[in-house]
């Protein structure tokens, strides 16, 4: 919730939060939306569950990874040695920062509306003020709450810069409430998130964010093919960070489902599917077992998986095709020198 004790600053000049549809849960000031927020989002996130259970082969969104636990179970991944997109994305904008912010200008015009996608922290974006310097910055998270207190940190930081916080599940639709980009805008999507969509989804993100710079660009961050061994190790590191993450999935539909998964019942397990250049994470039942949830059972057997994420893996040439594909045009993209990971610009 927001706090009641403002600063000063904070209360001539607090950021705007509007709450969208699909929102997991929702804590505004103001309800200033076009959107009819979700009735019970809840209910519609249990649903969805359910319906994977239940599927065969099994699977769960990873949006189910990101409860409060689950969110730091993932910061404490960007750490780990195994696990290099983070620390290589941070470092190709250390590199080239002033470069890509003056690539990115040249396609927007001065001072966009930097549209911030799974915005979390807000860290990754807030770099980019001192170069991009945006006349607004709009970050877009399904998880309202740590948005809204990132936004609320930011905003003492810099009083001036006009910040709105939409809360929305952008992995079903990417769309914003009408004026709040009013102009050219960057869409930033680091993190190589766009690799946990399936290619046709992606494709469809992309095409919803283009139109939503219209006349500006995406700057999306992109883990690229590399060796097998290497892609393995960063999804079952040696500590089991995350092992642990992809089994707190479990106790996240226990509390959504009221379900009767016992963790210790699963083990991770995380797999390059070359074929589909993807790294894809399931849990596997350790032996025969049945879960329970209000409304559904399944009994599974020893070996069956719950598919949990597919993280897929582009080339340089494969995903400038995709962003073409999504109607953009004068791309370019910067890298680490190893070629793990890619930065890439395209003009909307
Ligand atoms: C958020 N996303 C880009 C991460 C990835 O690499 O696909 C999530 C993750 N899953 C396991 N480790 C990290």
């Amino acid at each position: 919730m927001l706090p009641t004790t403002l600063t000063p600053p904070m209360q001539m000049n607090a950021p705007r939060l509007l709450q969208l549809h699909n929102a997991g849960t929702y804590a505004g000031n103001n309800a200033d939306t076009d959107t009819d927020p979700d009735p019970d989002p809840d209910a519609a996130l249990a649903a969805e569950a359910a319906a994977g259970l239940l599927a065969k082969p099994a699977f769960a969104s990873p949006k189910f990874f990101y409860d409060t636990l689950g969110s730091r179970l993932f910061e404490a991944i960007t750490a780990l040695e195994e696990y290099y997109p983070t620390r290589t994305e941070n470092a190709i904008f250390a590199s080239h920062g002033a470069a890509i912010a003056r690539a990115a200008l040249a396609r927007t015009g001065a001072a966009p509306v930097l549209v911030d996608l799974g915005a979390g922290s807000c860290a990754k974006a807030s770099r980019l003020f001192g170069t991009v310097r945006p006349r607004r910055y709009v970050a877009v998270d399904i998880a309202v709450e740590f948005v809204t207190q990132a936004l609320q940190h930011l905003q003492r930081e810099n009083p001036e810069l006009d910040l709105v916080g939409v809360g929305q599940d952008f992995s079903a639709r990417l769309q914003l409430p009408a004026g709040v980009v009013d102009g050219p805008a960057l869409v930033f999507y680091p993190g190589s998130s766009i690799g946990n969509f399936a290619p046709d989804d992606a494709l469809r993100l992309l095409r919803e964010a283009r139109e939503l710079a219209a006349g500006g660009a995406l700057l999306v961050g992109v883990d690229l093919i590399k060796p097998r061994a290497l892609l393995e190790a960063a999804y079952d590191d040696a500590l089991g960070v995350t092992a642990a993450f992809n089994l707190n999935l479990l106790r996240h539909l226990n509390r959504l489902l009221g379900a009767d998964f016992a963790p210790r019942d699963w083990r991770h397990v995380a797999l390059f599917n070359a074929e589909a250049s993807r790294v894809e994470m399931h849990l596997e039942a350790k032996s025969d077992l049945q879960v329970r949830w209000t409304g559904g059972e399944r009994s599974f057997s020893a070996g069956e998986r719950i598919h949990t994420e597919s993280s897929h893996k582009w080339t340089p040439a494969s995903f400038s095709a995709l962003l073409r594909d999504a109607g953009c045009h004068d791309i370019q993209h910067w890298q680490d020198e190893r070629g793990w990971f890619g930065v890439f610009l395209a003009a909307a």
